[in-house]
């Protein structure tokens, strides 16, 4: 099973058997507020009835086609309404199934355009610590979560560095949306330009907000700073707004959030409401352009799945996008940042607790770990949730972590956090 304990979780098994609006169904029957929105894929409620009909009639009428040399309307028509939505400058998009697989299409594309450019010295890839960018070999390298690495390490990709991550407990506990601490660590990629030569670096790769590692958002000034840099050094900056793209700040992307302009966004999760899998690699303008020259016969790009642009998932996506358009979803997520975050900060008093984050619809309660158990907390309250509380939370370790529906109802996320405190109350 993925990321899970599996012999525990075989001893007692959490399973579902269906799902609808904003709760799941277990095979025993019990319903369970979902406040993780599925895994940070599903803002708009599970089995949206829009998205079920477009799928459904897209499934009868072309299930697949081929996507190498042909294509399908619904894979264009979906690339024209994801660069309609996207910042100023993205003219393209390319199509991938997950997260993962988008972040591994970015690394090669930035590779590829700086070869296309002339600039073929410029391979060394910037990550983050405590950045996760999927599991690809790609992703895990420029990621900056030691667990995922650890069996792994020899295999790495090599011409990688890690700027420090912007999290400090000491500096920035507490916080609510930007912390006002860690600017300078921005200079952490000034320090590698200065080390490598900014010549023969391709690209940094950051999420706005680390989200998988424990919700960090990026203290105010810090993403601003990197683009400067990557600016001076001709450095292509991308986003991975796997979680930040498609409303989870109020907005389309994290970049129109936070002002930000990059070269690169990645994209899956939000992209069909988690209904089919997708993910979507935009770029700009200029990145699209360089790869364009040569004979026109020849593939500019020697990258591509089977599955990119799926004409079912592509359905999915048209319908998720009109859906946040017609029922003004990235408003209503807008309003609810607010009421979400005085909900969490509630905990901010609680023993147990070491620190709580927010920003947008992202949360998490961090909580002391058990001496000499680190996690074990964390489990036993996802566990206790989720039997005793009927409410699906997420832990990475002793982090609780939190990404309710873009349309959640403010009653419905008191009655969830006072379940959670019950929970908190309860264990050890
Ligand atoms: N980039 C980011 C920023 C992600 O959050 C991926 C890439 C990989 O996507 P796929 O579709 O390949 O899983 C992710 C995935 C968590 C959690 O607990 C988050 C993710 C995956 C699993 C758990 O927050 N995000």
């Amino acid at each position: 099973m993925p990321f899970t304990a599996n012999r525990d979780f075989k001893k007692h098994p959490r399973i579902m058997s269906g799902a609808s609006g904003h709760h799941y169904t277990t095979e025993d029957g019990r319903r369970l507020y979902d406040l993780f929105s599925g895994l940070w894929t599903s803002g708009l409620g599970h089995c949206h009835p829009k998205i079920v009909e477009a799928v459904q009639k897209q499934v009868a009428t072309l299930d697949y086609s081929i996507g190498f040399q042909a294509s399908n309307n619904r894979a264009f028509e979906l690339a024209e309404r994801v660069i309609d939505m996207a910042p100023e400058g993205f003219t393209q998009c390319f199509f991938t199934n997950s997260g993962s697989e988008s972040v591994d299409t970015a690394l090669k594309i930035a590779l590829g355009y700086h070869r296309a450019h002339g600039e073929g010295n410029r391979t060394r890839l910037i990550g983050r610590e405590r950045g996760y960018h999927g599991v690809n070999f790609g992703g895990m390298s420029v990621g900056g979560m030691a667990p995922n690495r650890k069996a792994f390490s020899a295999n790495l990709i090599p011409g990688v560095d890690h700027i420090r991550t912007t999290f400090d407990l000491e500096n920035t506990a507490f916080s609510k949306g930007q912390p006002g601490w860690g600017v300078h660590l921005a200079e952490d990629l000034e320090k590698l330009c200065a080390l490598h030569d900014g010549s023969n670096i391709a690209a940094v790769i950051v999420e706005p907000v680390a989200g998988s590692t424990g919700i960090l958002p990026p203290p105010k000034g810090y993403l601003e700073r990197l683009r400067e840099i990557c600016d001076t050094h001709g450095i292509l900056l991308i986003f991975d707004e796997v979680i930040t793209a498609f409303g989870r700040l109020g907005e389309p992307f994290g970049a129109k959030y936070f002002d930000v302009t990059p070269d690169i966004i990645t994209t899956a999760k939000g992209l069909t409401n988690g209904v089919i899998p997708m993910g979507a690699v935009l770029v700009r303008e200029s990145v699209f352009d360089a790869f364009m020259q040569g004979p026109e016969t020849m593939i500019e790009l020697f990258h591509g799945y089977t599955y990119s642009g799926h004409p079912v998932a592509a359905a999915a996506g048209v319908a998720t996008l009109e859906v946040y358009e017609e029922e003004g979803t990235f408003d209503q997520a807008k309003s609810l940042a607010k009421p979400f975050e005085d909900l969490l900060h509630g905990f901010a008093q609680h023993d147990k607790v070491v620190d709580v984050r927010n920003i947008g619809l992202m949360g998490a309660i961090e909580l002391a770990p058990r001496p000499g158990a680190p996690g074990a907390r964390g489990l036993e309250m996802h566990k206790k949730c989720f039997w005793e509380e009927d409410l699906v939370i997420r832990n990475g370790m002793d982090i609780l972590q939190f990404s309710p529906f873009l349309n959640a109802d403010v009653t419905d996320l008191e009655d969830a956090f006072q379940r959670l405190r019950r929970a908190l109350d309860s264990i050890e």
